[in-house]
């Protein structure tokens, strides 16, 4: 069986972005494929952070796992930091990384742009390392991602070259190694749709947990009231009817995206059902289908953490 290792970070709260980008693709996948999804908690450390609430949201972050239909008969599941090997492979890799490759992460720019310099670990600027060990630990096949960890990626694929040319072949059977390659050279799994959930308030950013609005985003636990007021006061545009791919309705877009994947019908099909209909109509349809999803996965959740 091929292999696939993915997680998610116990920060802030799981967002749609995050189910419909990674963890509901999992569901899938683990029928086919061998499948590893850990909580990242040694990736959520690079941040300032409170000991206790990450503890709390490491343990959440497993129930949610659950919650969402990752089967533990199935898959394997786990708390990164409960596996050394992580870390001992994080400092074996970073000894062999130019720094360079991580100055230029866009993620490390943003991100320690806005928390500043003093708030900056050098953990945020080797946490690609951290996720390269992640996946070539695990000799990975596949690594199912949103839009927004394609460098990163890209990253652990040159370092695992990188490493294959530096001791693999011969001098890897000299070590005892098999000789050949010492690191599979991992692919990405982008999904066709849900690579990139945007903001509720604005078409053009990620939806993220670091947003400072939550209006922003639909939280996985939001009750019932609250996913219904977000959509409601979500950006609209005054472009008649509701229409895919048009650059100047990024918002419009968006969320006929997001309800393709809750409702699981085909584009051509939501394109069809939603031509017509006027933005209040239109959100209407969607905060029913996005209840209707997200009450059951809650229910889950609720038992789980009881
Ligand atoms: N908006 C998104 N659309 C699709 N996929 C997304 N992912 C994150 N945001 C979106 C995917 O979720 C997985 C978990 O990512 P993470 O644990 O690295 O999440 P994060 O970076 O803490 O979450 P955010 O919201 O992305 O945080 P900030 O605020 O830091 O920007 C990954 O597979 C990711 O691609």
């Amino acid at each position: 069986k091929k292999r696939i290792v993915s997680g998610v970070q116990p920060t802030g709260s799981i967002h749609l972005g995050n189910y419909l980008g990674a963890i509901r693709n999992w569901i899938l996948l683990q029928n086919t494929y061998d499948t590893f999804f850990f909580i990242v908690d040694l990736h959520a450390i690079t941040l300032p952070y409170d000991a206790q609430q990450l503890s709390k949201a490491t343990r959440d972050t497993a129930a949610l796992y659950l919650a969402c239909g990752v089967d533990t008969s199935k898959a394997s599941v786990f708390v990164q930091s409960h596996v050394r090997a992580h870390a001992e492979l994080m400092w074996l890799l970073s000894s062999v990384t130019p720094v360079g490759w991580l100055n230029r992460m866009i993620q490390f720019k943003e991100k320690s742009r806005k928390a500043g310099d003093e708030n900056v670990g050098v953990g945020l600027l080797t946490y690609p390392v951290l996720m390269a060990s992640d996946i070539l630990l695990y000799q990975s096949d596949f690594v199912p991602v949103g839009e927004d960890q394609k460098q990163h990626l890209e990253l652990t694929r040159e370092l695992a070259e990188r490493v294959n040319h530096l001791f693999g072949g011969r001098k890897w059977k000299k070590l005892g190694g098999r000789g050949g390659s010492v690191f599979k050279v991992p692919e990405p799994l982008i999904p066709p749709v849900g690579a990139r959930v945007m903001s509720l308030t604005d078409g053009l950013s990620k939806m993220s947990k670091s947003a400072p609005s939550d209006q922003s985003r639909i939280n996985l636990l939001d009750p019932k009231d609250v996913i219904a007021n977000k959509i409601k006061r979500c950006k609209t545009d005054s472009f008649p009817g509701m229409e895919f791919d048009n650059p100047e309705r990024p918002e419009c877009n968006n969320l006929l995206s997001i309800y393709q994947l809750i409702s699981g019908k085909t584009k051509e099909e939501v394109a069809e059902e939603c031509r017509d209909m006027n933005w209040g109509t239109f959100k209407s349809l969607l905060a029913d289908a996005l209840i209707d999803h997200l009450q059951p996965i809650q229910k889950v959740l609720r038992k789980l953490q009881v």
